[in-house]
């Protein structure tokens, strides 16, 4: 039997991400009962896998095992083509224990110096994974070409948008409305797939 996740589906949402939960709760737009994982007390596995859909699967997993219910989780970052494809699966972790993305933002421009780089291509990867309990696993994968830009600009969104520029737009994700960057979000592309998939 082909796997569908019906409208109105108790999902927890499986992020400690404030910004993600967000920016999740508007792509899926009312066609599920949310629960956030914090709410649950679900504690925040270690992302042990090399990929974005390794850790998206790791973390949908242990949340729909956990919770008992069909689990939605996100792995995304950032990748910039002149530092190889970094910070990739270790965005988050390039802002420190505080999660302060001021640092992140910084490591990513101070590295393109030491290099040298004058080419800022970067791209934004989210990959989404549904879980059901001890069940079976969807993860599918989305992407927003752009490019960065320094010093940051808007305060909008979160993470690194302050820096990207994404193709075909004069604004940064972090001067967009949250209706404008999901228009073109890497999020909202992993999330059409996903209804191709489920819905
Ligand atoms: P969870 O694992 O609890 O979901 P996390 O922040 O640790 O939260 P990730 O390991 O997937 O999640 O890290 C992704 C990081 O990439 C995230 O912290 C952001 O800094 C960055 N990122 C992902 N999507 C982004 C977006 O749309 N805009 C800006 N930065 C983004």
């Amino acid at each position: 039997m082909a796997l569908k996740l019906e409208p109105g589906t108790r999902l927890v949402v499986a992020t400690h991400n404030p910004g993600k939960a967000r920016e999740l709760a508007e792509i899926l737009d009312g066609r599920f009962e949310l629960v956030a994982a914090g709410a649950l007390g679900l504690p925040e596995p270690e992302e042990t896998e090399a990929t974005f859909t390794g850790n998206a699967l790791l973390k949908a997993r242990a949340a729909a095992d956990a919770s008992g219910l069909v689990a939605l989780a996100d792995d995304s970052g950032l990748s910039v083509k002149a530092l190889d494809g970094a910070p990739g699966i270790y965005s988050a972790r390039w802002a420190g224990p505080g999660k302060d993305f001021a640092i992140a933002i910084a490591e990513v421009e101070q590295r393109l110096e030491e290099r040298g780089a004058k080419d800022r291509s970067a791209w934004f990867t989210c990959a989404l994974a549904v879980a059901w309990p001890f069940g079976p696993a969807v993860v599918v994968e989305g992407r927003v070409d752009g490019s960065l830009q320094f010093p940051r600009r808007g305060t909008l969104g979160f993470g690194y948008d302050p820096i990207f520029v994404p193709q075909g737009s004069a604004q940064t994700f972090g001067e967009m409305a949250p209706k404008a960057k999901d228009a073109l979000s890497h999020r909202t592309r992993a999330f059409e797939k996903l209804k191709a998939a489920l819905l």
